[in-house]
């Protein structure tokens, strides 16, 4: 069984973490449609969906990706970034419990959107929110159970996955600006048009790729390269800098 772990917008969204972004107002009726909207996407594509306790007052509660890394063996809480989304961590740690044993980061900082998972390699970004320390401990806790972190130093983004994710078996679409794809090996390498900054975060789920409709330049190449793309309006969460793959953990 595949389970999707989401958690419901806070009112508090309009106050979140903004790094690479200028703030601008945050429709919440619409971020919480556009949300559940996700949802559906994410069920329709043979997810069982889970849902941690909405948290109104922490505002990045709904980007539950940075919270945990969640492998077959085990699910490792991390240590975020950001002081401020430290209390979310709780009520993922709850949602997950029954279905995993927990183990916690300990020292350093990581957020869950630094990893990208490809079969039994994780490859780590070294970004501002994620650090060596962070990396090693990530390190600590998986290599006993088979897993090869490889650290991926970042550019200018937030996170590693806003400039990489896999989107098809054995392809990854990157943003060339903001990391060396040679990294990768004899993964195939799609690029981002060099017109869409933010467009290489979708999310791979049953051979299709949720994707940001905001991007049509580089929908057009994925889908000469011959991806299954799921357009989806994620306008809102977009302006709180979360992308697709940042609200839900899938496993
Ligand atoms: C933050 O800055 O932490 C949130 N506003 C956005 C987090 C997005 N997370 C992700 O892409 N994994």
């Amino acid at each position: 069984m595949v389970f999707a772990l989401v958690r419901p917008v806070s009112d508090a969204l309009p106050r979140c973490e903004l790094t690479h972004m200028v703030r601008e107002p945050i429709d919440l009726a619409k971020a919480r449609s556009q949300h559940s909207a996700y949802e559906r996407a994410l069920a329709m594509m043979g997810c069982t969906i889970l849902r941690a306790a909405a948290a109104p007052t922490l505002p990045d509660a709904v980007f539950v990706e940075d919270m945990a890394v969640v492998v077959d063996e085990v699910a490792v809480m991390t240590r975020p970034g950001a002081e401020s989304r430290r209390a979310e961590s709780a009520g993922v740690a709850d949602a997950l419990r029954p279905h995993r044993e927990l183990v916690s980061m300990e020292s350093g900082t990581l957020d869950g959107g630094d990893v990208l998972r490809l079969g039994r390699t994780l490859y780590v970004g070294r970004s501002t929110r994620t650090d060596e320390e962070g990396i090693a401990e990530l390190e600590r806790l998986l290599a006993p159970h088979g897993y090869t972190i490889v650290t991926v130093p970042v550019g200018d983004c937030l996170h590693l996955k806003t400039a990489v994710t896999q989107v098809a078996d054995g392809a990854l679409l990157v943003q060339p600006k903001w990391l060396d794809p040679a990294i990768f090996g004899d993964q195939r390498i799609i690029d981002v048009d060099p017109a869409e900054a933010l467009a290489a975060n979708g999310l791979l789920l049953a051979g299709r790729l949720l994707y940001s409709s905001a991007f049509p330049l580089t929908r057009a190449r994925l889908e000469a390269a011959g991806v299954a793309v799921w357009p989806f309006d994620q306008s809102e969460l977009a302006k709180a800098e979360g992308a697709l793959t940042c609200c839900s953990v899938v496993f």
